[in-house]
């Protein structure tokens, strides 16, 4: 589907609804803000999948904006040895196994963001916050991602308000040209990093697309070398010159942006669903992934 045509998936029609579902978000928050930690708390963020990487941004926000530390983790790999304050968990089904594991085992107080009511994590957590107007049919994430990480960077006094006409600038813009490269780089600096983690899953995800992310100084050492016409290299966030430079000596193709970085992020998800058409791949459903992972229980 071309960006002016009417979408055909739910992926699709999800995308486009963000500019109404982060201002929901922000009329929603005060109701819930007092359920998030504040100042000089040492917080631990958790999920899996999409949740995980916007836990690693939120976590990146967080401690930068002198918040007090912050640890992510996707829930498996979570660290009972260290102490915490309080943890904060998203699971947009509210059943993935690994994130109602972690809630029912610390003994910190939680926060679970959701966006299902009486869900199993709802169970455990000691506070809820249930955003039912951001789920999604498709099994891939992109609205609900963006929505609980708006909310969490609203915890931070970022205006949420603020950058609606950005996500709308980045749903009318020309995606073309990333549609005919055969892999992206993603790449982020601090809390953009679990962007660009996120942006690739979306392509693996939607289209079963060769996709990568990395820290962008790390990027330099070693995986620059795939980097090559035909190819793409995506930056969240403003770029290093010397890097920008270095990367287009390359031949790849070089995107980068001055949209706020979770507006840019709403450009990925275009171009994971538009390759994902273009190999004839249905985005809702991606290859051996249902809409939460639910593990035997032992
Ligand atoms: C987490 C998750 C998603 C993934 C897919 C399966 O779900 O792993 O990241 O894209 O939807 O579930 P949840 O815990 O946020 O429901």
């Amino acid at each position: 589907m071309s960006s002016k045509n009417q979408p055909e998936t739910f992926a699709e029609q999800e995308i486009a609804t963000q500019p109404e579902i982060w201002a929901k978000t922000a009329e929603f928050f005060p109701s819930i803000a007092d359920r998030l930690p504040g100042k000089a708390l040492k917080v631990a963020a958790v999920g899996c999948g999409s949740s995980w990487f916007m836990s690693q941004a939120y976590a990146g926000l967080r401690e930068k904006n002198g918040f007090g530390e912050t640890d992510f983790y996707t829930a498996r790999e979570f660290s009972f040895t260290r102490k915490y304050d309080a943890v904060v968990a998203i699971s947009r089904s509210g059943t993935t196994s690994e994130v109602v594991e972690v809630l029912e085992k610390i003994d910190v107080p939680s926060t679970i963001i959701t966006a299902v009511p009486n869900s199993p994590v709802t169970k455990v957590a000691t506070k809820s916050i249930v955003m039912e107007f951001a789920d999604e049919e498709s099994v891939v994430q992109t609205r609900w991602a963006t929505a609980a990480l708006g909310l969490l960077r609203m915890s931070l006094g970022f205006d949420l308000k603020s950058i609606i006409d950005q996500a709308k600038i980045a749903l009318d813009s020309d995606i073309e040209e990333l549609l005919e490269v055969e892999q992206i780089a993603f790449l982020g600096n601090g809390w953009t990093i679990g962007l660009a983690q996120e942006a690739a899953l979306k392509t693996r995800e939607a289209a079963q697309f060769w996709s990568e992310a990395y820290p962008s100084f790390d990027y330099r050492h070693g995986p620059m070398s795939i980097a090559q016409p035909g190819r793409a290299v995506w930056h969240f966030g403003i770029p290093e010159e010397k890097l920008a430079l270095d990367i287009k000596a390359t031949g790849a193709l070089f995107e980068s942006s001055y949209l706020d970085p979770m507006a840019h992020l709403i450009r990925a998800q275009r171009v994971a669903v538009g390759l994902g058409q273009k190999r004839g791949l249905n985005p809702d459903q991606p290859r051996g992934l249902a809409r939460s992972v639910i593990l035997d229980s032992k």
